[in-house]
């Protein structure tokens, strides 16, 4: 067992100083009932922690890192960019190059907003909606996550009630009872929701595919019918693609599943590491926002000269490179090996993978949604975890997270992880 002193010794440190020892709380690897590693450094596909451990990394800062740890182009923008001064609460000319990067690779988008965050993006992206509809209902997904803005952390409310109860201490339930919580994948609920209340409906906001449940896709025909019922209902389409953006291809899962939304959340790979968020959409839809319109919506930060200088650069490196296709053969090399592995085993599983995400549930599945996630074996994945972590392979420490494989990872990673995954379960 690898030693991890130092990270424990910050652990204790951390946890007089900092709620949880963390900043966010699912680095706390609580579910795993470990103390986290402290990280030190981060090269390509793997980092190292505080105690000189190497690690091959398949959370990759929960998804930002397709390109991997320390680009040398990446490091390059921050580094021009910096000697210019970090940060002038005014406009800049990257800011404007970023928009217009987006709006090119995003044919939903015609304008965008910067924000710092996926929270921000989504919590304001609700906003317009219910600023451009004049309606305060929305409905969302249970085992979808769209950050920690209050009308968001809502779960579905009992029996028949249309409407959330809080999911979070803290969260008033007048402001959850606008929010509708539904299955993914279950159009029916969508349909009920919307023919029992017509004409109520700000927006529809859902991960196209969806990454906090753990993986699970669309079911054939269910984004294009949330487009179809938020149309004819006249509420918004929210597309929350702060994982997928940028992740599934250059068009992200709009355009995998070639179905458009009214609003388009990103985050997370647009910032290459840094802190950034974005939301947009068509110029009608994106006007209403002030300064142009009566939406209120603002940010220190917002549109930070080092976040647009990262995120840029992994842009322009992506549509120059396109990696996709071999990120994507890579990742099906790892699912099928685990996938063989766990068979030889006799380990009942489903591996959700769409492109370069994947989750490895173990329960026979299917798992098209939160309740069937909920029956995987959670015993069987602590094990897992704790048996890949000492063997040198970092996964998200929650069976309701993705797996990302990015540009750096090589097939003799591939080899190591299925090496290792053997020996763990
Ligand atoms: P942030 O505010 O954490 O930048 O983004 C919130 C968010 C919005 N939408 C989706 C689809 C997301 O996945 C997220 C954040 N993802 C989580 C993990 N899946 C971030 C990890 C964390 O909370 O520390």
């Amino acid at each position: 067992m690898p030693s991890n002193k130092s990270s424990e010794s910050l652990f204790r440190q951390a946890m007089e100083v900092i709620p949880g020892g963390v900043n966010s709380p699912v680095r706390a690897f609580k579910s795993v009932g470990l103390p986290p590693r402290f990280i030190q450094s981060g090269k390509g596909a793997r980092i190292t922690d505080e105690d000189g451990n190497e690690f091959i990394d398949y959370v990759g800062s929960w998804g930002p890192l397709i390109l991997g740890h320390a680009h040398p182009e990446v490091l390059q923008a921050l580094e021009v960019t910096m000697q210019k001064g970090t940060s002038f609460g005014a406009p800049t000319r990257l800011e404007v190059e970023m928009a217009r990067t987006i709006v090119e690779m995003v044919p939903s988008i015609d304008m965008v907003r910067l924000v710092s965050s996926g929270t921000e993006a989504v919590m304001s992206a609700i906003r317009l909606a219910r600023g451009v509809t004049g309606r305060d209902k929305i409905i969302k997904f249970s085992g979808c996550y769209h950050g920690h803005s209050d009308s968001l952390l809502a779960k579905a409310g009992s029996g028949a009630a249309t409407f959330g109860i809080p999911d979070s201490l803290g969260v008033p339930a007048s402001v959850v009872q606008h929010t509708v919580v539904v299955p993914f994948n279950n159009l029916d609920a969508v349909r009920i929701e919307i023919e029992e209340n017509p004409n109520r409906l700000a927006a529809v906001v859902v991960e196209p595919v969806a990454g906090n449940m753990g993986v699970a896709a669309p079911e054939p025909g269910f984004l294009g019918g949330l487009r179809e019922l938020c149309t004819r209902d006249g509420a918004l389409l929210i597309f929350d693609e702060v994982i997928t953006g940028f992740r599934l291809g250059l068009g992200g899962a709009q355009g995998m599943y070639g179905v458009n939304p009214d609003i388009t959340c990103l985050g997370k790979i647009i910032g290459g590491g840094l802190p950034v968020g974005a939301f947009g959409g068509r110029k009608d839809i994106m006007e209403n926002l002030a300064p142009a319109g009566g939406v209120y919506q603002a940010g220190t930060l917002s549109g930070n000269p080092l976040a647009v200088a990262a995120g840029l650069t992994v842009l322009k490196i992506l549509k120059r490179d396109n990696p996709y296709a071999g990120i994507e053969k890579r990742t099906t090399l790892l699912t099928d090996g685990l996938s063989a592995v766990l068979k030889e085993k006799g380990i009942a599983h489903t591996i959700n993978q769409v492109g370069s995400m994947f989750s490895l549930f173990f329960h026979p599945g299917p798992v098209t949604c939160y309740e069937e996630a909920l029956k995987s074996d959670r015993e069987a994945f602590v094990s897992f975890f704790a048996g890949m972590l000492d063997r040198g392979i970092y996964l998200a420490p929650s069976p309701f997270e993705a797996w990302f494989v990015g540009a750096a990872h090589t097939d003799d990673d591939i080899d190591k992880t299925l090496a290792a995954a053997r020996e763990s379960l």
